[in-house]
């Protein structure tokens, strides 16, 4: 078993219900134990302005699926939802990101790991810290300082205990 965060966020078709459902699916999957679910945030949009607000969360989970079976799994369970990559950095209905895999560093085409940008990202760290108050990062920075140095401008509790709605 693996110890594995991923990150939630949708910002299409009521987000708050979008994250809802997908830790119902993640929860479902035969091979993932559920270990951890935040808060539910609502979240001011990195990238292109114009879209709408996010909702974000993460769950810990501990697992059997190798890397990339979880990366197949979480893109199914983002198809299901009606994801459709379009614009780049542009509003989805959503995101299921694996921001870390144990203590494991990958570097594969389709996989990065530790996340590339959770240590910039509020909407990442804020929900971690909320299952996991003293996470290290596999190179040993812990997430605490990290969202120190980031701030939590722009960024709200919508509701504390799962189920959220
Ligand atoms: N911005 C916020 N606030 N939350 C997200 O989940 C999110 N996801 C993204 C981009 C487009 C970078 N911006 C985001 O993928």
């Amino acid at each position: 078993m693996t110890t594995v965060y991923i990150a939630l966020g949708s910002n299409l078709e009521n987000p708050g219900l979008q994250l809802q459902r997908a830790v119902d699916d993640i929860d479902s999957l035969p091979e993932v134990e559920l270990s951890g679910c935040s808060k539910l945030y609502i979240s001011e949009p990195v990238g292109p302005e114009g879209q709408p607000d996010y909702c974000n969360a993460a769950v810990r989970i501990e697992t059997t699926l190798e890397p990339l079976a979880l990366l197949d799994a979480m893109q199914a369970i983002e198809n299901d939802h009606g994801r459709v990559r379009t614009v780049h950095w542009g509003p989805r209905t959503l995101d299921l990101d694996i921001i870390l895999y144990g203590d494991d560093i990958i570097e594969s085409k389709r996989l990065t790991v530790p996340h590339y940008q959770m240590h910039v990202r509020n909407f990442v760290l804020c929900p971690l810290l909320d299952i996991a108050p003293d996470l290290t990062l596999p190179d040993g920075r812990k997430a605490a300082a990290l969202l120190a140095e980031v701030g939590t401008a722009g960024i709200e509790v919508v509701a504390t205990k799962y189920p959220w709605l």
